[in-house]
């Protein structure tokens, strides 16, 4: 920097100004979420905003750090006269994260977006704020904060080349931890990461074009140590994308740092990775859950192991899940329904055989869902015309699915989404899982979802969307990329899940334009939305 950037215009040296910084994590984006919320959401907590937390108390600046349960009076949360406020949010908490730029703009400061949404749609949200960031490391916070001006009508989007090397340690971002710990009902999971990125090429993912980066495993020991000084018996849960691809290494820097029973673990993994010798390992290390992605009975058997289709692939994955369970005792799986290779009712009915042959794992489902311009595929679907404009407010993978199928009618697909909900959710299938899961937590944890919003409240709801599809004159059209204009449904849902927040939300904040993430892809798109756009 030259010297006379250092000194302001009159010839004296410029003090670098102490910031109010708001740090605000939205994990829930609607107010008073069900059961499984109370006691889930505080541990669903993000490591980036406690690492830009403790960036931002290093830089010298004052931190005000939320993070949004559902269960907090968010307009009261923060104080009035911040200097800058930082968001994290998933595409669902978007609206929400658009309507508290603006009141908070409106108040004086500078707003800032991190997080899967900035990282999805950096090109709709820099209309709300005014820095969209992807790639976020302490270089990029340093800048922001040095530069902090407004940028109106458009934000300004920065991005480091990757993934930041290093984050703070546990122990620098533990008192925002602890806080969240605090909220937490019942169990309290800790978030931890080891690794960036995956090898993995899965090409619906957001993470198919980032090289695998494992971080220090010096400083994740110092982690480990300091928790079990901290935690009698703490939970970690690891945020890493696909844990366990340096498997030996991060075994060793467990078996190294943590005393035998002092500590457990709940991690995502591909089934690939869990050999039986592997799973034999994560059970001396207090593994207590695993969340493998199947995703598809007819693509990525890498993911699987396998080369194998249809129904040897349930026959084989049923058998490697049934292991699973004999060394960890919670396991939830992964699927992703209405993928491109999908047709006809053999896909749901699969899941059903593989629910009867492995009854003990918890099956979560998604639908098929493009996140703008993050994942490789979504470029595909974009040049097809197939991807839908839900405002983002229902894009969680549950509630909308945003990409038109290739090989179903709405009414099809929907049947066979409600018969496979009915079926992973019917007493019979909750009584058999809990029998084949011998200990009492992951019995009651199964049960309460299958209850709570995650069974029953799906079941419901899909349920609603498929009379719609017979009652509601709107919906079909909607689907089928006959208008742009979202039915009402969708819109009174996410304003009422905005609640007292609503009236912030910014002229046009509740629509986006598909078509700004993939520029080439325009014309297909324009095509397919009945040039409304
Ligand atoms: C771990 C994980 C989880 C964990 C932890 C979530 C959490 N709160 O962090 C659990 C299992 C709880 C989870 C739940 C869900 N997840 Co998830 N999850 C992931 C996963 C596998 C890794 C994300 C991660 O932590 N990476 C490590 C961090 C360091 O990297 P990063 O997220 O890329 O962040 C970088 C930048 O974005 C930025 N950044 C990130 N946050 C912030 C915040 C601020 C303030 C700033 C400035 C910068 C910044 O810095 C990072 C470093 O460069 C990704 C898929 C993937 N492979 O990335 C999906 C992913 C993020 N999840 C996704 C979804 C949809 C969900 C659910 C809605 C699923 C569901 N229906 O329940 C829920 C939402 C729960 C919630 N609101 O917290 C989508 C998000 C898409 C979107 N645009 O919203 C992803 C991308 C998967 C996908 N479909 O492609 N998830
Ligand atoms: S294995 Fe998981 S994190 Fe890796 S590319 Fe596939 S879906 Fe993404």
């Amino acid at each position: 920097m030259a010297e006379a950037d250092l000194l302001d215009p009159v010839g004296s040296p410029r003090v670098p100004r102490r910031l109010r910084v708001g740090i605000l994590d939205l994990v829930e984006s609607r107010p008073r979420p069900g059961l499984y919320g109370r006691l889930m959401n505080a541990n669903l907590a993000s490591i980036m905003p406690q690492a830009v937390a403790v960036w931002c108390e290093q830089a010298g600046h004052a931190v005000h750090f939320v993070c949004y349960t559902g269960y907090e009076d968010l307009l009261a949360e923060f104080p009035d006269d911040l200097d800058v406020l930082f968001i994290g949010a998933f595409t669902n908490a978007a609206h929400l994260a658009y309507a508290f730029s603006a009141l908070f703009r409106a108040r004086g400061a500078i707003t800032i977006l991190g997080g899967p949404h900035a990282r999805c749609y950096p090109q709709d949200a820099q209309r709300y704020f005014d820095y969209v960031l992807g790639f976020t490391d302490q270089a990029v916070i340093g800048e922001v904060l040095a530069e902090c001006e407004v940028h109106r009508p458009l934000g300004r989007c920065i991005s480091a080349t990757k993934h930041p090397r290093e984050l703070p340690l546990l122990e620098e971002r533990w008192k925002y931890v602890e806080a969240n710990l605090k909220k937490a009902p019942w169990i309290k999971i800790v978030p931890m990461i080891g690794s960036l990125g995956c090898p993995y090429t899965c090409s619906f993912c957001i993470d198919s074009t980032v090289d695998y980066q494992p971080m220090d495993f010096g400083r994740l020991r110092e982690d480990l140590r300091f928790l079990v000084r901290k935690v009698k018996r703490p939970i970690v849960g690891w945020h890493d994308p696909n844990f366990g691809v340096r498997f030996d290494d991060y075994m060793e820097a467990i078996e190294e740092s943590v005393p035998a029973g002092r500590m457990r673990h709940v991690a995502e993994s591909s089934l690939s990775l869990l050999s039986e010798p592997h799973l034999r390992r994560l059970k001396q290390n207090g593994f207590q859950a695993i969340l493998p992605g199947i995703e598809s009975w007819y693509e990525l058997g890498n993911k699987a192991k396998t080369s194998k289709q249809g129904l040897e692939k349930v026959e084989q994955v049923a058998e490697h899940v049934n292991l699973l369970l004999r060394y960890i005792p919670y396991v939830q799986t992964n699927f992703v329904l209405g993928m491109d290779c999908d047709r006809g009712f053999e896909p749901f009915e699969l899941s059903m055989r593989f629910l009867d042959r492995a009854p003990g794992a918890f099956p979560a489902y998604s639908l098929l869902s493009a996140f703008g311009c993050a994942a490789p595929i979504n470029a595909e679907y974009a040049r097809a015309g197939r991807i839908l404009p839900f405002p983002f407010g229902v894009l969680d993978n549950n509630q909308a699915m945003n990409v038109r199928p290739r090989n179903y009618t709405w009414r099809e697909f929907y049947d066979g989404v409600v018969a496979l909900t009915r079926y992973s959710f019917s007493w019979k299938a909750i009584a058999r899982r809990c029998a084949a899961n011998k200990r009492w937590i992951p019995r009651v944890m199964n049960f309460v979802r299958a209850i709570s919003s995650e069974g029953f409240g799906r079941l419901r709801y899909h349920t609603r969307i498929r009379g719609m599809l017979d009652t509601d004159p709107t919906l079909l059209p909607f689907l089928e990329g006959e208008t742009t204009v979202v039915p009402s449904f969708y819109v009174q849902r996410i304003l009422a899940s905005l609640g007292p927040v609503a009236r912030y939300l910014p002229e046009g904040g509740l629509e986006h334009d598909p078509r700004a993430c993939f520029p080439a892809a325009q014309p297909a798109l324009s095509a397919a939305l009945g040039g409304a756009l």
